[in-house]
């Protein structure tokens, strides 16, 4: 991460770094998305991982972009993101979640501005009904604090007047929360002043602190805006209730799977490793179980 992303994230809680997937990459990533469109119309693809999919699911097997594999996979530890995030998290962070979003699929959304300032969240706020303060961003002794820093990976140019990402600059240094009037526009002529449009290219990624209050703007582009969010935090902190199961997914690499660990302060520790080690273990065991197991009590 050069000097001046730094001073701009730090001024300003988000940056965008240009060109971060080559067009063979955008494409392997909209076609694999575009076949899971023709079965699952949804607008928002993946999860917060706060659902599963059909209720007998066993535990962390919420769904996922994972699933999708190829490109998504390489999205984990994509090797001009990865400095970013080793800067702005720290040695040892993890992938929370993840989802896609297809604004323009998405009829009369609002903009609804969460996260912000020092102590955000609570009941009140989309970022989760806790007591608040998991949204926290500090810089001090040269480093970075997070508590979430999400990487939005554009797949499609995104001008300024047709919706997209916005924010208010600087707010996740803000010791006063936003304003409450400030925080839905159902149109974009509602939008109070401070808050500002991230036009993008195709390739493209935001890179914000989920600490700066930031939205989605009301859509009004004639194409459609399909964003892929990955979301990662500080090793020892936990977003979602659900964590990957690694051995979901084929091909990954060791580094990857370190990505996929669930929280502990102990990161990747040998520790964490076994415990979680054995947990897999029993997963699949119970799976197998299960795929035995007939008659009326199933
Ligand atoms: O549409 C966007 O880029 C904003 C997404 C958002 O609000 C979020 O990721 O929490």
């Amino acid at each position: 991460m050069q000097d001046h992303e730094k001073y701009l994230f730090d001024l300003r809680g988000y940056i965008v770094v240009k060109n971060v997937l080559s067009s063979s990459q955008i494409a392997d990533l909209s076609a694999r998305l575009e076949e899971e469109r023709k079965t699952n119309p949804r607008p928002i693809l993946g999860s917060d991982r706060t659902i599963f999919r059909n209720e007998d699911d066993p535990a962390w097997s919420a769904p996922s972009l994972l699933e999708m594999g190829g490109s998504y996979l390489e999205l984990i530890d994509l090797p001009v993101i990865k400095p970013y995030l080793t800067t702005l998290l720290g040695n040892h962070f993890r992938l929370d979640h993840d989802y896609v979003k297809v604004d323009g699929a998405m009829k009369d959304r609002t903009l609804y501005l969460h996260g912000g300032g020092q102590g955000a969240g609570g009941p009140k706020d989309l970022v989760g009904p806790t007591d608040g303060g998991q949204c926290y961003y500090r810089y001090s002794n040269g480093k970075f604090y997070n508590g979430l820093v999400a990487v939005a990976f554009e797949l499609d140019t995104v001008k300024p007047s047709d919706g997209g990402f916005a924010c208010v600059p600087g707010s996740h240094k803000s010791n006063i929360g936003l304003p409450s009037e400030w925080r839905i526009a159902k149109t974009q002529a509602e939008m109070p002043e401070i808050v500002e449009r991230v036009a993008v290219s195709a390739g493209d990624a935001i890179i914000f602190t989920e600490a700066c209050s930031h939205g989605t703007v009301p859509w009004t582009g004639e194409g459609e805006r399909r964003t892929i969010f990955y979301k990662y935090c500080p090793h020892a902190i936990a977003w979602s209730p659900c964590y990957y199961n690694a051995d979901n997914y084929g091909g990954l690499t060791e580094a990857q799977r370190e990505i996929l660990l669930p929280p502990s302060a102990y990161g990747p520790h040998k520790a964490t490793r076994y415990i979680w080690e054995r947990a897999q273990a029993e997963q699949s065991e119970l799976r197998e179980l299960r795929a035995k197991k007939t008659g009326p009590d199933y």
